[in-house]
Order: C-alpha cells, then structure tokens, then sequence
C-alpha cells in the first residue's frame, strides 16, 4: 500500500502533519504545552500572550454546545517570557510557533522585538483579532483597522527578520478581504490564519433566562461547527486573492477528517483545532490523522498537494 504524507510545507516551515491545535486552547501552561509537544499535532502553537502575566476575564467565560463554542477568556496568559522560556529549555522537535496579542500597537511593538531575540521560535502568529478584552471595549479590533494595520505592519517588518503570520478575524465582506489582501500582499508575510472567532455573538439559557458566560454581558466569540462556513470562505476569498508564496493556515470548525480536508481543499495549507481540541483533548490529533489519511485514501490522493485549493465550482 502507498504511503500517504500528510506533511506541509507552511513557506519553508516543514510541518510532519498538516492537522495542529490553535491558539488559545489547552496551550497556556507548560504542563499543556508539552502534551501538545509529545502528541501527534503537526506543531506547538502558544495561547496569544502579552508582556507581563494575565489571569484573564471572570468566570465564567467559557461554554459550549453541540454545535460551537462561545469564549470570552479575555486572554489569560503567563506572559512572553514563559514561554520564550519554555520553548529554550524544551527546544521541541516540532516547529514552535509564538502567539502574541499586546494591548497595544506599542506592546505589540515590544513583544515583536524580545521574539526576535530568541534563536528557537519558527515564526511568530501575530493575533490581529482577539474580540474579548475589556479594557479595549471602545476601540474595535486592529483586522478590522486597515490602515492601522498597515501603518503597523510597515513600521514592524522594518525590524523584524524572522517569519511572520497573522491571525485574522473573520470578514464577511467581499471587498474586505481584498482590501486586507492587498495589504497583505506588500509585506514579507510568511502566512495567514483564518478565521479567529466570530466577535460578539450572544449564546442564551433559556432556562435561567440568562447569558451562559459572565464577562462583557453574555458577548464573546464563537468558535466551533457552526463557523466552519465563514471558516471556508475567508480561506476560499484569501487563497484566490493572496501571493502565492503566502500560505494559508486554516481555522474554524474543525471536527473531523472531511472538515481538513474542506479546508485544505479551499487553499489552506495546514489547519488549526480549537473548540474540538478543547472538547476531546490530546487524541483529537490521532483521530483527525487517521480519518483524513482515510479520505485521501479512498479519493487516491497522496500527499496534499493533489488537492490544495481545487476547488471547483458547479
Ligand atoms: O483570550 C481570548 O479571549 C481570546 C483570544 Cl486572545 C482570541 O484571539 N480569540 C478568542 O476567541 N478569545
């Protein structure tokens, strides 16, 4: 029987499978990211962090239902330095990549400049969509800035050397995405993660006849199933309107071996678990291998490349 490779190649970054989790779940301490490190996810992404520690929004501030996942975790993290720590003390075998979300252009500025430093890390996932902080509530989100973002991304690629993805909301929009495109396109970006969560949803109990999470008045971001369409399209618009050499890192409603293989089908070069990691833990990794090896097997397809970004339209 033929070997089937489910490795990727994210723009020089080998990943030995295709299939990782996402920022933001079950990736926070070390006793998690080192399950994540030893399991079979392609490689170790960090929960989004910022200068110093954070304990986050109040609880609760996570709660899920049979078909997605409503979070306003208001991005508890240990800080930077514990994991540029971790990743020089452990020096995983896998690519490490370093997720950052600063309260501020400047704080984000500041992280960039001490990842630079660090020898180890792959590439940093710079989080332009994080929807749940408090302390930003009247300002909206910098991927829905564009030309703060691009005033940003100017002044950083000044600077900063090493490769560069950037997590981003969803658009809903058409002309959005080729306006960010463009963007996009006049900087060394090494690649894309769509989608973060889709901001402001609203999850109800009916009978308690209140709001399941407590911060921000029942408001966060929904992940999981239901968002695999917006998922779909952003990675679909991306893929057609990007450079080539920026590679696609799927995210939104991965479940199962089709839903990797929609989104690499949409142009997504690798794909990130999130409400499902969080749902099943570590052998989510083992499973989502084995039915997507399973699908390619039955399609005669060998390694990813058959059918990136092919899809046709009836
Ligand atoms: O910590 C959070 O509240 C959070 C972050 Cl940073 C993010 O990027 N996406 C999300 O759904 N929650």
């Amino acid at each position: 029987m033929k070997k089937i490779d489910i490795s990727s190649n994210i723009n020089g970054i080998k990943l030995t499978s295709c299939i990782m989790n996402a920022s933001g779940v079950l990736c926070c301490t070390e006793k998690e990211l080192s399950e994540i490190m030893m399991s079979s996810s392609g490689a170790v992404v960090t929960k989004s962090c910022t200068m110093i520690p954070r304990e986050g929004n109040l609880e609760p501030r996570y709660f899920k239902w049979n078909m997605g996942s409503i979070n306003s975790m208001g991005l508890p993290n240990l800080g930077i330095d514990f994991y540029l720590n971790f990743l020089e003390k452990k020096k995983p075998k896998k690519p490490f990549f370093l997720s950052i979300s600063g309260l501020s252009i400047e704080e984000n500025y500041q992280l960039i400049r001490k990842a630079n430093l660090s020898p180890n890390i792959n590439a940093i996932e710079l989080n332009l969509s994080c929807p749940n902080l408090i302390e930003k509530k009247d300002q909206g989100l910098l991927g829905y800035d564009f030309y703060k973002t691009s005033d940003f991304l100017d002044n950083l690629f000044k600077f900063y050397k090493k490769p560069l993805g950037v997590k981003l909301p969803p658009y809903f929009e058409d002309f959005h995405i080729k306006k960010m495109a463009f963007i996009l396109n006049q900087f060394p970006i090494c690649f894309v993660t769509c989608i973060n969560s889709l901001p402001n949803g609203l999850f109800i109990d009916i009978n308690h006849e209140t709001t399941v999470i407590h911060p921000k008045k029942g408001f966060g971001g929904i992940g999981g199933s239901i968002i695999k369409p917006f998922a779909l399209a952003n990675i679909r618009k991306f893929y057609i309107y990007l450079r080539k050499d920026i590679s696609i890192i799927g995210c939104g409603g991965i479940c199962s071996g089709k839903d990797v293989f929609e989104h690499i089908l949409c142009g997504a070069s690798a794909v990130q678990v999130g409400t499902q990691f969080f749902q099943e833990g570590i052998q989510v990794f083992d499973r989502l291998k084995k039915e997507f090896i399973s699908i390619l097997r039955k399609k005669n397809y060998f390694s990813i490349e058959n059918f990136k970004g092919q899809l046709n339209v009836i």
